[in-house]
């Protein structure tokens, strides 16, 4: 490891930050292994309830580290086998998540890092950072699962222009077209989303991940498939210990003490 991503722990927060501010934290294949491995590892750890993913310096990420593709140096890029590889895995693993994951944008993300931002549970972003789909600037289409999440958040309309023109988006609008959860004020950022990833480090974390995944699936059920969907999920949630400590906490009056925990 050559902390290409930063990994700390506290209160039941793992908190990833990108690491080669030099260069924007743009992603080569070994940050994207350390990435990948961090995000495995906060699965696996039931001390982890939720992940904030946030990047080093001025930026959140440029996206794909342009010199670590070969396609400057004469040789072919495979971007095919590069997205198969390191880019769809990740956005696999981040919303499949078995816990909330937070992005925190400080800066601008831009190509893939724009829509590995887009595929964490919540978007916050500092006023000053923008989501820019730089692509077509360079002859590549939105990747990263960016032609899926564009159109369900914003709309085709809007996709299409922020696909096409590759314009950076500026935080504040990102926030009103519906992109993001929540722009807020730079020097508030990191308040802010410590805040809300201490408040989901004390929450119900299997029903989180179950509202994550009944989310998810929505986008290509019927209604009659989701409903059966949320029946099938709320059975789980309903027979969990944290279900149990719900309704009793409210029933006694008093605050919820929640694992976390599935059974
Ligand atoms: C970078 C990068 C970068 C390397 C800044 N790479 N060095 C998937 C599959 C296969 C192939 C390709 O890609 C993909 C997915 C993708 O993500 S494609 C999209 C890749 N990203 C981009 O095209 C964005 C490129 N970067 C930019 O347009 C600008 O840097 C932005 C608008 C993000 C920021 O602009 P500035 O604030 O003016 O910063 P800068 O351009 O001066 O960058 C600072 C340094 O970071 C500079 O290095 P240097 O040594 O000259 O100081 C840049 O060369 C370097 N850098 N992005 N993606």
């Amino acid at each position: 490891m050559s902390n290409l991503v930063l990994v700390s722990h506290s209160n039941g927060v793992t908190r990833l930050t990108l690491n080669r501010p030099d260069k924007l934290n743009s992603f080569t294949r070994a940050m994207h292994a350390e990435l990948r491995g961090a995000l495995q590892a906060a699965q696996d750890d039931p001390a982890c309830r939720v992940v904030v993913l946030t990047g080093a310096g001025r930026a959140f990420s440029a996206g794909q580290d342009l010199a670590d593709t070969g396609a400057a140096s004469g040789s072919q890029m495979d971007a095919g086998k590069m997205l198969e590889e390191a880019y769809n895995p990740l956005v696999k693993l981040i919303t499949t998540l078995e816990k909330p994951i937070i992005a925190a944008v400080n800066g601008v993300a831009a190509g893939a890092a724009a829509n590995i931002a887009l595929a964490c549970d919540l978007v916050y972003a500092a006023r000053s950072a923008s989501f820019l789909q730089a692509f077509a600037r360079i002859g590549l289409i939105p990747d990263a699962g960016g032609t899926w999440v564009l159109p369900r958040l914003v709309g085709p309309a809007r996709a299409r222009g922020l696909a096409m023109l590759a314009e950076p988006l500026p935080a504040p609008q990102a926030e009103a077209w519906g992109l993001i959860w929540k722009c807020v004020d730079d020097d508030k950022l990191e308040a802010e989303v410590s805040a809300v990833a201490a408040k989901l480090a004390t929450a119900a974390t299997y029903g989180l991940a179950l509202t994550k995944q009944a989310i998810a699936a929505s986008s290509s059920n019927t209604l009659a498939q989701q409903l059966d969907l949320e029946r099938d999920l709320q059975r789980l949630a309903g027979a969990s210990p944290d279900a149990k400590e719900g309704i009793t906490a409210f029933l006694e009056k008093r605050a919820p003490r929640y694992t976390g925990k599935k059974s």
